[in-house]
């Protein structure tokens, strides 16, 4: 894909850096930040954006937000890390706060996402042959097409990119790929008697903002309790209030039996991720049987504690819900030839753009930087737009403005 515009001598300079001693495993859009302030970004010339990625959903309270800065500062002058091999004065303070907050008896502190999904499937399979009685190495979770759940060998096992998977084989076995949003598939895969989970993403963010129809999480959650198979939720991209709930499973109050978090647990601050569930599925991993260096440290547990409490504080699952509403009535609004679709819960929102050129969307996210606003295409012809949940009603107004401006291009 073409970058047709002129960059600044400051931007090349470290677009340069990067082409000649980093890994080429992305394609970023051609600008450099070196700031960021609630709803925007600044480049290395001191231009502003709107950010409409919000780090993939990590800076849902904003980039750099003072409460959660602080505590960050504040306790990285104390204690950063102890290992798990001594207990420290905030992470039972940490568990107790956010296994109250959601729900559940327990919590396994993790960092990245992938790490806390490939948590949930180790708990999956220990409760599959201790308490369910799937005969060992046999228990089988099942998936759907178009997941996400992280890029490690493991659980690209069961993804169905080809981006994502060709090349880095042999592939982990013990996975059914289903259709999202298919209840008879899941029925009908729930027949195997080795299933022990079900792992899905409430809305598939990297497929691109699939919503799945009303009533889907409640049907799952009644086929996995008829069926005794865990139901796994993988909220990592659309929970902490991203889809106007602070959960997205809490738009039909649907309980999974497994809960797994990241992202904006820190605010975009650092890795921190989590997974909770009850006694029953967590104590089957007996001390020694899985862990991480850095899980718990008390500097992600201060920091998540604070993060949780500005979700709450500052109301932005109820400000994600209004949001959203607005800027895809707004962009309805704006009925482009090029907007096939509109879609998205809260301000988890994606278009799908209609285009003779295939570089359609990417053309169209060059010019939205240029009028001042960061997005990016995934998957070729779908834009997300998610800002930070703290934008307000007249940013979304001016946002919708340079979008229409934008589209002129195509
Ligand atoms: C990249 C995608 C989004 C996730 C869900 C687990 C993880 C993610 C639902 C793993 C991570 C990130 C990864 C990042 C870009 C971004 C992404 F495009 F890759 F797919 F958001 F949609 N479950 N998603 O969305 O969490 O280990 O990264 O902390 O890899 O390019 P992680």
């Amino acid at each position: 894909m073409q970058t047709s515009i002129a960059l600044s001598a400051a931007t090349q300079h470290y677009l340069d850096l990067e082409e000649k001693y980093g890994a080429h495993n992305y394609h970023p859009l051609p600008v450099v930040l070196d700031r960021g302030e609630g709803v925007f970004l600044y480049d290395v010339d001191g231009k502003r954006y709107y950010d409409f990625l919000s780090g993939y959903s990590a800076v849902n309270q904003g980039h750099c937000h003072p409460k959660i800065v602080a505590a960050l500062t504040e306790q990285a002058q104390k204690l950063t890390l102890t290992s798990r091999a001594f207990y420290n004065n905030l992470l039972g303070e940490y568990e107790a706060y956010i296994t109250q907050l959601f729900g559940y008896n327990k919590v396994l502190p993790m960092n990245t996402g992938v790490e806390a999904v490939e948590t949930a499937i180790k708990l999956s399979r220990k409760w599959a042959y201790q308490v369910k009685g799937i005969a060992e190495n046999n228990a089988t979770i099942v998936v759907c097409e178009g997941n996400f759940h992280g890029r490690t060998t493991g659980v690209i096992s069961f993804s169905s990119d080809p981006s994502a998977t060709k090349n880095f084989g042999p592939y982990a076995p013990g996975y059914i790929a289903i259709p999202f949003n298919d209840l008879a598939a899941l029925e009908k895969a729930f027949q195997n008697k080795n299933v022990a989970a079900f792992l899905f993403e409430p809305i598939q963010g990297e497929a691109g903002v699939v919503v799945p129809d009303s009533g889907y999480y409640t049907k799952v959650r009644t086929l996995c309790t008829e069926y005794n198979v865990l139901m796994v939720a993988d909220e990592i991209q659309t929970g902490l209030a991203r889809t106007g709930k602070m959960l997205a499973c809490d738009h039909e109050n649907v309980r999974p039996d497994i809960l797994i978090l990241g992202k904006a647990l820190s605010g975009g601050i650092l890795p921190v991720s989590a997974v909770l569930c009850d006694d029953e599925i967590m104590m089957t991993i007996q001390p020694g049987e899985h862990g991480s260096t850095y899980g718990g440290n008390p500097l992600a547990c201060k920091v998540a504690i604070t993060a949780l409490e500005v979700l709450q504080q500052e109301k932005l699952a109820d400000n994600a819900e209004a949001m959203g509403e607005l800027l895809r009535s707004e962009l309805q609004k704006i009925n482009s030839p090029f907007i096939e679709t509109i879609r998205g819960k809260g301000l988890l929102n994606a278009i799908v753009i209609k285009h003779s050129n295939p570089d359609a969307a990417w053309e169209l996210c060059l010019a939205l930087k240029e009028n001042g606003l960061l997005a990016k295409p995934t998957h070729g012809d779908k834009i997300r737009f998610a800002p930070p949940l703290l934008i307000s009603k007249e940013q979304v107004m001016e946002c919708v403005g340079i979008i229409e401006k934008s589209l002129a291009v195509l």
